[in-house]
């Protein structure tokens, strides 16, 4: 960064990224007074279901609790066509937002920001773009979402490939026309169990190559029931409130029995029961399913049995049955249709937890010493989840540090939201915070409002600089830690471990301790003074006492 360059504009508040999180910082602060500005790398808003435009795609939280709560109006005008929205109805409805309370004007589209550094003297954060941009800025909210940077695997021969390449994070917006294609999806996290069933109906012929096989529950989505809305509706305030202090940010239906403490037969029934509802509540059944190895064996040994029962084909049932890590340690998937998909004719799967693909050639690829040819493959690889997005800018805090440097060994906040030695350094749903084991809109929600009044109280008590205390960070980092050790979440090589990545420090990223108890935490730490924060007074108003 040149000091020699002009400075472009001064704001109050830079923000990055126009998803869900940036939108609603965007709306908050300008509301308050504060001068703003975000930069976006896309063309519109809408982050992550801007970008994910595979075939399939579709969120697995409901959509009445997958939606803002700050506006009343909002949330009863809008009408959610199905239970589990699809990509298109989401990013309608981010669009939606951003028109109603006028956001547009405020954001850069098409911007990415490159660097962001920390004047010590001025206490000021200047940021710049690849276009050239160069604000000076009070504070900086890295609102970039925690699985927004797509990771295509370094397969040799790739660059050498003449077929269509696309990674789900990353889909045409024009879409893709696979009909009549012979094609790959590599990868079967959740964006491959949703995409591949819809491919598999598109092409001539779909080849799955598949590294670890997913647990995945039927989402037996349907239309919206207008009664269910209607409940909804009803008391939409209420039931809010209420998602804010559970486990994660959303009403469902939780046993709050252990499993050993039924008999077999009312394990079964109820496996049974929570399989016919669907959805991410099956992790519900009982309540140690993710603290107790025993418990969980019964729970995936259910999720197999049912594979075994759908898959026609034994040995395909076999490689799809999950066996080396317990039920819900990787992000559980929901699907429409997904191991069904397995019967049709048209389908293949192939096995390479022995052995990685061996190269892409200009026809195909080959794996397992087999050459196969393919009209396009599809990357369903996944992401560099919760760091890779804040490392791709050039963070510096005091000295100079840079925010990669300082988590060489792992992602190290206080409470998810800032970090020390980098001062008015804002992160929406940061590494330590509930993020991704939680509904997203809720926590951003928390987080917004967190970072949104905090910075209404240095504004109304006279202060500059808000960073957190080392020993707040330290106790916290390890809080993190020992919340996650206490349940099977490290059991697995998850990306909420960092595993997906190769050389990517192995610690569990994300908080578990749940939404609630979090949200209590940070609650604590307001009426505490901000406990944990160390302020600076306003420089003009220190030098005039
Ligand atoms: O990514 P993933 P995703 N060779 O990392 C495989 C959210 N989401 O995009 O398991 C071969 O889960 C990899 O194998 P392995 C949700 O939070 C939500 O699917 O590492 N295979 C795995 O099978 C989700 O968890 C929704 O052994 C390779 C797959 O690629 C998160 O996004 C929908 C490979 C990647 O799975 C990410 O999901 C979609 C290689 N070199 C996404 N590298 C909903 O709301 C990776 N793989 C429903």
């Amino acid at each position: 960064m040149s000091d020699q360059q002009a400075t472009t504009s001064t704001v109050d508040v830079v923000i990055v990224g126009a998803g869900f999180s940036g939108l609603y910082l965007l709306h908050r602060l300008r509301g308050l007074g504060f001068s703003t500005r975000v930069f976006e790398r896309g063309d519109g808003v809408g982050g992550t279901w801007y970008w994910n435009r595979y075939p399939g795609a579709r969120c697995d939280v409901e959509s009445m609790q997958y939606s803002y709560s700050f506006d009343e109006a909002l949330q009863q005008e809008w009408h959610w066509p199905e239970k589990f929205s699809a990509q298109p109805d989401i990013l309608a409805y981010a669009n939606h937002v951003a028109d109603r309370f006028d956001l547009r004007k405020d954001i850069d589209f098409e911007t990415s920001v490159t660097a962001a550094h920390y004047d010590e003297a001025a206490r000021r954060w200047t940021i710049e773009t690849d276009r050239g941009d160069r604000v000076r800025a009070q504070h900086f909210i890295m609102a970039t979402g925690c699985i927004s940077t797509a990771q295509t695997p370094e397969i040799e021969g790739l660059s050498d490939y003449e077929g269509g390449t696309y990674h789900t994070g990353n889909w045409p917006h024009e879409g893709v026309d696979v009909s009549g294609q012979h094609i790959a999806v590599i990868g079967t996290g959740s964006s491959g169990i949703q995409a591949i069933p819809v491919l598999a109906e598109q092409a001539a012929h779909v080849t799955v190559f598949q590294r670890t096989p997913n647990y995945s529950i039927p989402s037996q989505n349907e239309p919206m029931r207008p009664e269910y809305e209607g409940e909804w509706k009803a008391d939409y305030q209420d039931k809010r409130a209420e998602m804010r202090y559970t486990a994660h940010g959303s009403l469902k239906d939780l046993n709050d029995k252990p499993a050993h403490s039924v008999s077999e037969e009312e394990r079964q029934t109820t496996y049974e029961k929570r399989w016919e509802i669907g959805g991410a509540g099956y992790l519900g059944s009982f309540n140690n399913l993710l603290t107790d190895q025993e418990a969980n064996d019964t729970a995936s040994e259910f999720v197999r049995q049912q594979i075994k029962k759908i898959v026609k084909d034994p040995e395909t049932a076999e490689l799809l049955a999950p066996k080396t890590y317990p039920i819900g340690t990787k992000r559980i998937c929901i699907d429409s249709g997904y191991f069904e998909t397995y019967n049709r004719a048209n389908v293949d799967l192939v096995d390479i937890s022995e052995k990685p693909i061996e190269r892409v050639t200009p026809e195909g690829l080959t794996a397992n010493g087999k050459r196969y040819e393919f009209d396009s493959i599809v990357f369903a690889t996944g992401f560099d989840a919760m760091t890779g997005t804040l490392f791709n800018v050039d963070i510096r805090g005091r000295a100079g540090q840079a925010l990669k440097e300082k988590w060489y060994a792992g992602p190290r906040t206080y409470l998810g939201l800032m970090s020390e030695a980098f001062p008015n350094l804002f992160m929406i749903t940061g590494p330590g915070s509930p993020s991704v084991k939680s509904n997203m809109l809720v926590s951003i929600e928390q987080h917004v409002d967190f970072v949104t009044d905090s910075i209404v109280h240095m504004r109304d008590q006279g202060l500059e600089v808000m960073e957190p205390e080392r020993q707040a960070e330290d106790d916290w980092v390890d809080h993190v830690q020992e919340t996650a050790n206490r349940t099977l979440f490290p059991r697995a090589n998850s990306w909420y471990m960092g595993a997906n990545i190769p050389g990517k420090p192995r610690l569990f990223m994300p908080y578990i301790g749940g939404v609630g108890r979090y949200r209590r935490i940070c609650e604590d730490v307001i009426a505490e003074s901000y406990k944990g924060f160390r302020f600076e007074a306003n420089a003009s108003a220190a030098a005039a006492e």
